[in-house]
């Protein structure tokens, strides 16, 4: 089974360049309540390692580049993210960590809830135990 599920966007091109328009007519799997950006994250440091109980999200690498890898707790995969074409399902219950942040990443996240610490599992076993 692949963990990773990539929404591809669609992108409306003129001479003036590209515009990409996100709601929830556009394929995303919820209404946005949140949005987040991530950046100046030096290319060492790992962020994430944790999962939501509940929250839903979708990451866009809008600039730069990162690695996000992605843990359902049985098995693990990776991917490097470099297009704001395409955005990252992040759903509840996956375990993610975002490395190689590029200097120039800015990470863009849309979140289904708003922020609430008490959504965290930013253990790993605890997250194992509560699949
Ligand atoms: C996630 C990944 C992809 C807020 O005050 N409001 C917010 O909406 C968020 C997201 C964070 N914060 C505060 C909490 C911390 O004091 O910002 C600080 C950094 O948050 P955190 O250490 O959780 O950042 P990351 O990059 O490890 O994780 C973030 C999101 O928190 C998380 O939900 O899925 O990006």
């Amino acid at each position: 089974m692949k963990i990773c599920k990539i929404f591809n966007f669609l992108p409306h091109g003129d001479d003036r360049g590209w515009l990409v328009s996100l709601d929830k007519y556009s394929g995303l799997p919820f209404e946005i309540r949140r949005a987040y950006y991530i950046y100046g994250t030096e290319s060492g440091l790992v962020r994430g390692k944790h999962a939501h109980k509940q929250l839903h999200q979708v990451a866009i690498c809008l600039s730069g580049s990162c690695k996000m890898v992605l843990d359902n707790g049985f098995q693990r995969e990776s991917l490097v993210i470099d297009s704001p074409k395409i955005g990252v399902d992040l759903p509840p219950m996956l375990w993610h960590e975002m490395h190689d942040f590029s200097d120039d990443c800015i990470l863009l996240v849309l979140a289904s809830d708003y922020y609430n610490e008490e959504d965290y599992i930013r253990d790993y076993q605890k997250f194992k135990k509560a699949l």
